[in-house]
């Protein structure tokens, strides 16, 4: 394997159109820092960059929501975002904006040699356009009913109701999200690259070179070099972004993912004259930490680009993480389902490293996970408090009580196999905590150094100084212990050897946990350095496994608690903030759902027989009960009676309705559909609903009548 003399560490740059939630934290802000943090420790020449990625739909997008200017936009987010990170230890040398002259000047540099070099196709197409806004619209801008499950809201990109990925032409009845305005088709010139060309260079670079990639990258990049690549627009139309630096390219930005990751490079020279050394030369080890949906942007496209341009190094690794759903559900920004990091650094001040912690610890390493609070509470509560904090404070106490406040001697004459064994787990702590961060395994690190507070907690335990000492107490006064009647007057120096070592031990493996646990807790291991009295430079990594950080006889500071319990109470208010964050943003979203975006009522479906209408059996029914779904905030289980039998339904209407309300309510029912599982609850047919505009109302008889009563 190629030696590295320096790493550039990258982490993946967030738009700059909302503050960052824990999902971009534990996705790969966190795993970023924890392992530049490392090399840091290593004394390893390393430069960690980000930024906020200003262009691009997501931001126009975002402005038009908040009605304002998308410069508004990203100059509010991007303090915001950069003050979360710095809050949570997110230790980049620099956070950058790819708003930044030095930055419009580096992508534009860019593209122009690829273009000189004839490294683009261009190319004619039809785009959609808007007759009144005068202006193509990126697919976002378009809005048309979904073929697929006949939302009349879904994008040109995607349906948010059914999640089907789509493209502007698939939309029935396509019209501007501007204007509202039914769209025209225009030609329009773009520059693509040819991505095909590139394929037997990346099939060499990734599928032969580097298959040690995670599974889930390794996985990705190879289904999209097996099915084959094509040219792609670097180009798109929009007033917002990097202007096309060419003669004939009016109203032409630079498409969001060919600059957004040359940030990198323009963040790396605005940070240090060096820049080149870090992208130029082939000693450096780049390393992108990015999302997963950021895959085959990092993984395809850019060294691509990177290859194409010719001047600059390619990633040596991309260690993408999958997704953390909160409380068994997807994050999502739109319905305000998400923690965010601002929020809670308000409601845990000083607890950054608690965050820190339960997300390394449930980082979706290999795949999604999930986050809840009750875990946040159980990591807490029983590894940082019982293990970690509680092995850091007994050995300070029991110093500070037993041997003066000050570091006890080793007395390797009185020492035992079970000291000698404990020693022996120093070096080989240090060994699984660097390999498991160096192949960006950084749970299994963490686990370690959680393992080595547990084993030092043994320790004490086995050895039980604090019994030692009121043997010893009472043999210095004259009397023997009536529990431990074997030891004498003679055994005085010995017991006071055996509380030394055993504590000097101990505070040799504190020293050491500071060390472990630097990268991934940093709050708490300078706590750590300022209880015993020690300068940061302890936490340097040849220091690690070492038994000889403190001298004998040096005074240590009085203990703190590293960490405090989380309490029921706070676990409760902060499921209620979630869901109260979730009932906000959906009474926003109803209320702003504006007269504009009004879409136009779905064309009628192709025709079909009497016969197959009447193979349906409606019924009208009276619900009996209806009650949330656990873990699933958008399903009602209701009861309903519909005359020969009461069944349990499961509809998907949490959102617009208080199960209480329901109660008593008449609704038709489709009774003879195929029973289906949701969420492990069998759902014996299906409401009727009437959509307007996204409110539902049940579709009912105008009076009430008998449960059963058919409908026909
Ligand atoms: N801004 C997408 C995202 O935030 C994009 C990443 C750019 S990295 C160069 O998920
Ligand atoms: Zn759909």
């Amino acid at each position: 394997m190629a030696k590295f003399n320096r790493y550039l560490i990258t982490a993946a740059l967030p738009y700059a159109n909302g503050p960052v939630h824990i999902g971009h934290l534990a996705g790969c802000y966190l795993p970023a820092d924890i392992y530049v943090r490392y090399l840091r420790a290593k004394k390893a020449d390393v430069k960690f960059v980000c930024g906020t990625d200003e262009h691009g739909v997501p931001i126009t997008i975002k402005a038009m929501k908040e009605g304002v200017s998308p410069q508004d936009v990203v100059d509010k987010y991007h303090k915001i975002i950069g003050d979360s990170f710095a809050a949570m230890g997110i230790s980049f040398d620099i956070f950058a904006r790819t708003s930044d002259p030095v930055h419009h000047k580096t992508s534009q540099d860019f593209f122009l040699k690829m273009y000189n070099d004839g490294l683009f196709e261009e190319k004619e197409s039809e785009q959609y356009f808007d007759p009144e806004k005068e202006m193509f619209l990126a697919d976002r801008y378009i809005v048309g009913t979904c073929p697929n499950c006949g939302n009349d809201k879904a994008y040109g990109d995607q349906c948010e109701r059914c999640g089907r990925t789509l493209s502007p032409d698939e939309l029935i009845n396509p019209h501007s999200a501007l204007s509202n305005a039914p769209l025209v088709k225009k030609k329009t010139k773009h520059w693509y690259m040819p991505l095909q060309n590139y394929e037997p260079w990346l099939k060499e670079y990734i599928i032969d070179g580097h298959k040690e990639w995670k599974n889930n990258v390794y996985g990705q990049c190879k289904s999209w070099l097996d099915s084959g690549l094509q040219s792609r627009a670097m180009t798109r139309d929009s007033n917002w972004g990097i202007k096309v630096p060419l003669p004939d390219a009016e109203g032409k930005v630079l498409y969001v993912w060919f600059d957004a990751p040359i940030g990198y490079i323009s963040a790396t020279k605005q940070l240090t004259e060096n820049w080149a050394d870090y992208w130029c030369k082939d000693d450096t080890k780049l390393v992108h930490f990015i999302g997963k949906d950021n895959i085959v942007f990092h993984c395809i496209i850019f060294p691509a680009m990177l290859k194409a341009h010719g001047d600059f190094v390619v990633p040596d690794n991309v260690p993408a993480n999958e997704f953390l759903n909160i409380e068994g559900e997807k994050v999502s920004t739109s319905r305000n389902w998400a923690v965010w990091v601002n929020d809670y650094i308000q409601d845990f001040p000083d607890q950054q490293d608690v965050l820190r912690y339960v997300l390394c610890a449930t980082a979706p390493e290999t795949k999604d996970n999930d986050f809840t609070w009750k875990d946040f509470q159980d990591r807490n509560n029983s590894e940082l408090v019982a293990v970690f904090g509680n092995f850091v404070n007994r050995a300070m106490v029991l110093m500070h009580k037993l041997c003066g406040g000050k570091v006890p001697a080793l007395h390797p004459e009185f020492m035992n196999d079970g000291d000698k064994d404990i020693l022996k787990e120093f070096g080989l702590a240090k060994e699984k905590i660097e390999n498991s961060i160096e192949t960006y395994r950084f749970r299994e690190a963490l686990s370690e150094v959680i393992e080595f507070a547990r084993k030092g907690n043994q320790y004490l335990q086995k050895n039980e100084p604090w019994i030692l000492a009121s043997v010893l107490e009472k043999l210095k006064a004259g009397e023997q212990h009536p529990k431990y009647p074997q030891y004498e007057e003679k055994d005085i120096a010995f017991l006071q050897a055996r509380i030394d070592i055993c504590l000097h031990i101990s505070l040799q493996m504190t020293a050491n946990l500071a060390i472990f646990s630097h990268p991934f807790l940093p709050f708490t291991a300078k706590r750590i350095c300022h209880m015993l009295k020690v300068v940061d430079r302890m936490l340097e990594w040849d220091n690690a496994g070492s038994d000889k950080l403190l001298s004998v006889g040096y005074t240590l500071r009085p203990p703190e608690l590293l960490f405090k319990q989380v309490e029921n109470e706070q676990v409760t208010a902060q499921i209620e903030k979630l869901h109260a964050g979730l009932k906000q943003a959906m009474d926003a979203a109803a209320a702003n759902a504006p007269a504009v975006e009004e879409a136009p009522v779905a064309p009628p479906k192709p025709e079909i027989q009497y016969d197959d209408f009447a193979k349906l059996d409606l019924r009208v029914g009276t619900i009996l009960q209806a009650e949330k779904v656990a873990k699933a905030d958008k399903l009602l289980k209701l009861l309903v009676d519909i005359g020969t039998e009461q069944r349990t339904v499961v509809s998907g209407i949490a959102m617009h309705f208080n199960p209480e309300d329901i109660v008593g309510k008449q609704v038709t029912l489709v009774a003879n559909l195929a029973p289906r599982k949701m969420r492990g609850i069998e759902s014996q047919g299906m409401i009727l609903m009437a959509e307007d505009n996204g409110k539902l109302i049940f579709v009912n008889p105008a009076e009430a009548v008998k449960p059963g009563s058919g409908v026909s």
